[in-house]
Parts: C-alpha cells; structure tokens; sequence
C-alpha cells in the first residue's frame, strides 16, 4: 500500500459551519443596514473573515473605517463562537467518519486546510481532533485560497508532494487552490457548481472504498 497525504477542508466538507457564518454575517448586515440573503452567503464560502465583511460593505454599498472594521469583525466571531459552542460529534456531516476510519486503519496522512480561525476549537468539539496529523487554518497562512498556500504547507507538514495530495474541499475557491497546487482535487457538493474538480460527489456517503483505495495506490 503506498501513502498519499488526504486534505480536508473544514466548512461545507467535515461539518455545516456555513450556517452559523450566515446567522452571525446577518447580524452585521443589519447593523449596517445592509440586506444579507442565503444566496449572498454563498460567496462567503472558502473566503477570509475580513475578506467575508469587505464583500457584505460591498454588497450595501457602504463604507466604514478601519476601526469600525475590527469592531465588526470581532463582534461577528464572539457571536459566531457562541453557535461553535454548542456544537457535538452529531453535526459531523454524512459518511466523514468512516472516510477518516478507512484512511486511518490504512496509514494514510489526515491533515486539515481551512481558512478559518476557529478550525482547532471546532474539531476539539466535534470531537475529531486526533484524527489529523497536522492542521493548517486561517493563522497559519497569508494567503488566502484560491492560493494554493494552505494545501502546500499542509503536504509539507507529512513530507509528501503536491503530486502525492489529495484534497476534499466544497469550494470553487478551494478547487481551483487544489489544482494550481498540483493535487488532486475532490469536489464535494455541486457537481455544476465544483466543475473544476477531478472527481465529483454529492456527499461523502457516495465515495467508496474502492475509491479511496485507487486514490491511495494511484
Ligand atoms: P473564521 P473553510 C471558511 O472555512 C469558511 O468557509 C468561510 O465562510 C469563513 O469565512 C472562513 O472559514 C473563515 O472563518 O471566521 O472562523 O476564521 O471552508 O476554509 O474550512
Ligand atoms: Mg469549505
């Protein structure tokens, strides 16, 4: 059996955080006055959290300071923490677990690549930390995906190539960071939507064994 390094993003791929993201998202669109949809939320998928707040001001069309920048933000993550809080291992989405399991009881490398800050407390509470062997989130990097930053550090962190990457993400962003990384990249959601990708699944109930065995020994 050969050894492959297996990325996963967080958000949209481990668990749903994006909905958490959109209640706190909504609430600073409020204060703002600026009218905030699910559709809008969308965008915000994969992106920063200053990047996130500076597509909301663009959104109304409205302007603040740098200081009211930082009070936002803040407010937006203390509010976001509060749902982070209550979550538990039920909210870990549908055939995650026993992907993990596969790939641990065949040695392979399990690291995760998220551009979120909040990336360690939420594995700690879904209780899924131990499974990874490194983490690389939104504190460990500059550059944030469609960059391929986040998914090289983390292969390095395993000592493996790009070329020996895999990358599970729900993010055209994060797609396109797999590809310009070299990696194989895996789209979980929308096939129409991830069409870059090199595989396509709705959810991780369709990925076989079958599957991540030829992903392993490719
Ligand atoms: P935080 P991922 C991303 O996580 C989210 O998709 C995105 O909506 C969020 O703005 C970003 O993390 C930053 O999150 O505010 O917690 O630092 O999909 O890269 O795992
Ligand atoms: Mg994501």
């Amino acid at each position: 059996m050969k050894t492959k390094a297996f990325i996963f993003d967080l958000d949209g791929v481990i668990v749903d955080t994006a909905k958490y993201h959109f209640l706190a998202w909504q609430n600073v669109a409020k204060s703002l006055g600026i009218n905030f949809t699910h559709e809008d939320n969308e965008q915000l998928k994969g992106v920063s959290r200053v990047r996130s707040l500076e597509l909301i001001l663009a959104l109304g069309n409205v302007q603040i300071t740098d200081e009211q920048k930082q009070e936002y933000l803040l407010k937006k993550n203390e509010e976001y923490l509060t749902y982070i809080d209550k979550m538990d291992e039920s909210e870990i989405l549908p055939g995650v677990m026993d992907v993990l399991n596969f790939l641990k009881e065949n040695k392979q490398p399990i690291i995760l690549g998220s551009a979120s800050k909040n990336a360690r407390p939420i594995l700690e509470k879904v209780n899924i930390l131990h499974y990874f062997d490194d983490i690389v989130d939104g504190n460990d990097v500059s550059n944030a995906k469609p960059d391929p930053e986040v998914f090289l550090v983390g292969a390095k962190k395993v000592n493996q190539t790009a070329a020996n990457s895999i990358v599970f993400e729900d993010s055209v962003a994060g797609i396109q960071a797999a590809n310009s990384a070299g990696m194989t990249s895996v789209g979980i959601g929308e096939k129409s939507v991830l069409n870059e990708a090199d595989y396509n699944f709705n959810d991780f109930t369709e990925i076989s064994k079958d599957f991540l065995l030829k992903l392993i020994n490719q």
